[in-house]
């Protein structure tokens, strides 16, 4: 009996030896200590031992079996630290490697130009407003003074929703909002995007941005409007720049005016920039028609006002003299990584 148990333990032995899984050290755990496992079936068959050996071979097989039961959990714990170290090995961090650079992103360049305009007037004490992109054709057109047979108000050039709302086609309605709420001064701008059915060109976009102003106070003359624009010119393209008013038309504004700038490349001499003429037209502006106080309800004998209006992609394409505007709707990393 004693043999039959050493044969028993050592088989066990040599097949743990073996084992390459942890399942298979559980497989020889059933197949000896189990119910129906080669030591239990020793331990059913202790009838047909005599009685006085009986307590010498129950002795044997229980050590037999604690022999076996330490072997196995020694054998399990060095597979679990087996796979536990292989773990560790695979998420070893090397610190000493470079890190990642993140990918920062930055502001738009056509956000970088709203920005330094909104701090030029914000530096002239101008509120920055802003209103709805869908308008109420009123808001848009009869408000400033565009009668319904004006060009602007086809279908062909504006976006409607229907007969009485539509994309906005200027930022204009922000300010009759502002006039309407009845409180003087008014010294603002708003910036904003804007919509008109246009085919997209390099200079051309159905959705684009503008940044109009306006002021309206007793004794606000033309002087005014020409002293604030040449400021304004002065602080955004150098202090060198010199403007240029002539005269012009708009429905809202009387008289009207659109302003060039002195050459920022040349300096007014004429280069490939200015296509040789020294100038750079920026924006339109003019005194704020009678009509358009009227209707929102201001009295033009008592008080006076101007406005401007500027795309704010002009002056982005401008300032970091791009060529083209759609590059600026593209969003393409490799183009918009270099502000
Ligand atoms: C009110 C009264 C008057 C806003 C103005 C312009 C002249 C102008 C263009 C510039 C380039 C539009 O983006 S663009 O195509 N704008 O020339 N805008 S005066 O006049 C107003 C606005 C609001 C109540």
């Amino acid at each position: 009996m004693q043999e039959k148990l050493k044969a028993i333990v050592n088989d066990a032995l040599e097949k743990m030896k073996a084992a390459d899984q942890l399942d298979t050290l559980n497989d020889i755990k059933v197949a000896y200590l189990g119910k129906k496992g080669e030591l239990t079936e020793i331990l059913k068959s202790m009838k047909e031992v005599s009685p006085e050996d009986r307590p010498k071979v129950g002795q044997l097989v229980n050590e037999a079996r604690t022999v076996l039961e330490e072997k196995l959990e020694d054998a399990k714990k060095g597979f679990l630290n087996k796979i536990k170290e292989e773990q560790i090995k695979k998420e070893t961090i090397d610190v000493t490697l470079p890190a990642k650079r993140p990918h920062m992103g930055h502001r738009h360049p056509n956000n970088i130009a709203l920005d330094e305009v909104e701090r030029i007037f914000v530096g002239m004490g101008y509120e920055v407003v802003e209103g709805p992109e869908v308008e109420y054709d009123y808001y848009n057109f009869e408000a400033l003074n565009i009668p319904a047979n004006h060009p602007a108000k086809d279908e062909q050039d504006t976006f409607y929703v229907n007969s009485n709302i539509l994309l906005r086609t200027q930022t204009s309605p922000v300010q009759v909002r502002v006039m309407e709420e009845g409180k003087l001064p008014i010294r603002m701008i708003a910036p904003g995007r804007v919509f008109r059915s246009d085919e997209v060109d390099a200079t051309h976009s159905p959705c684009f941005n503008q940044i109009e102003g306006l002021v309206i106070d007793k004794n606000i003359t033309f002087s005014d409007l020409k002293g604030t624009l040449a400021e304004f010119a002065k602080q955004l393209f150098g202090e060198g720049t010199k403007v240029k008013f002539r005269p012009h038309h708009f429905p809202f504004t009387e008289p009207s005016a659109e302003v060039d700038v002195t050459c920022f490349k040349c300096g007014g001499d004429g280069c490939r920039f200015c296509k040789g003429t020294g100038w750079i037209e920026i924006l339109g502006c003019g005194m704020v028609h009678p009509n358009v106080l009227k209707m929102s309800g201001i009295d033009p004998e008592e008080y006076t006002g101007f406005a401007f209006g500027v795309g704010l992609e002009r002056i982005t394409l401008l300032k970091y003299e791009i060529d083209d505007m759609r590059l600026l709707y593209e969003n393409d990393i490799r183009f918009l990584k270099q502000f």
